[in-house]
């Protein structure tokens, strides 16, 4: 398979790079964390998203090497602006199912921290609601560690996949992220806009943090800081963008 020998070559070449979009509180604006988003820049055919690489990198296992490159890396950078006196927050990063399923995951985020020297509480792993949601007791075991390691834990797309509210009061985690397909109409839409009312209503109710994701206009954002989303993520503050740039809008905003 063609794409998958371009993966496994792209991974020895480190074709990779990571982009990083901020994650700003409601109230001020200020940057409060920032979300890790991997770049494929193959050498002939240009940039190559994630949308399509990473569904092929977790069928043939590559994603476990190519995840584990990209949280050495988000570990490494966020730290490195530790030391160049940019304000310690959390990097968050995505994590693949079958990524999360390896029984030493957990080791694994213990070894890069204890690697790279990074704060526990500066990582923050993103969690798709399949993996959350999945009985085995082999997988609460998993986010129980991580939780112990002192690292931080979110659901990603909330919404789009199928929470049992019972299991959630179970789950150790710290944040709901509401996936960018409600936010999108929800100014116009009133189906949209009663979900998100309900998922921020029961994320503040669980003292969890919720994020707005894919925040494009001001009337979206308008709507949120109404509703009581204490944090939102979009294009409307910044696309996600290369690490260099994304340290001078870092600066420019404190
Ligand atoms: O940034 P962009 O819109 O191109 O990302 C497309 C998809 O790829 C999103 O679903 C995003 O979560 C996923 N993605 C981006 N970076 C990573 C990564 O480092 N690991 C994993 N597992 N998924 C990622
Ligand atoms: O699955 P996940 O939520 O991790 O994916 C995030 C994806 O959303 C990334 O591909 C990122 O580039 C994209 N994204 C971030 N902000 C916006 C936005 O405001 N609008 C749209 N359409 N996409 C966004
Ligand atoms: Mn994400
Ligand atoms: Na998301």
């Amino acid at each position: 398979m063609q794409l998958e020998n371009a993966l496994r070559n792209a991974l020895r070449e480190e074709q990779f790079e990571l982009h990083y979009q901020p994650q700003v509180d409601s109230a001020n604006q200020s940057i409060v964390g920032f979300e890790a988003l991997v770049r494929w820049h193959h050498p002939q055919q240009g940039m190559i998203s994630p949308a399509r690489f990473i569904p092929v990198a977790e069928e043939t296992g590559l994603i476990v090497q190519l995840g584990d490159w990209v949280l050495n890396e988000a570990c490494r950078q966020n730290l490195a602006w530790q030391a160049a006196g940019l304000p310690p927050i959390p990097v968050a990063v995505n994590i693949s199912p079958l990524q999360f399923r390896q029984s030493e995951f957990a080791a694994t985020v213990a070894r890069v921290l204890a690697h790279t020297g990074l704060p526990p509480e500066c990582l923050e792993l993103e969690l798709t609601e399949g993996v959350m949601m999945d009985a085995a007791e082999r997988n609460i075991e998993t986010l129980r560690r991580l939780r112990a390691l002192g690292v931080k834990l979110s659901i990603d797309d909330f919404g789009t996949g199928y929470s049992s509210l019972a299991y959630l009061k179970r789950l150790p985690i710290d944040t709901l992220k509401i996936d960018q397909a409600f936010v999108r109409d929800v100014v116009d839409d009133t189906d949209d806009a009663a979900i998100i009312t309900t998922i921020i209503g029961l994320a503040n109710n669980m003292r969890l943090r919720v994020v707005a994701e894919g925040v494009e206009n001001e009337s979206q954002m308008r709507f949120l800081i109404a509703g009581g989303c204490g944090f939102q993520q979009g294009y409307l503050f910044s696309r996600p963008l290369p690490g260099a740039e994304f340290e001078s809008f870092w600066r420019r905003r404190l």
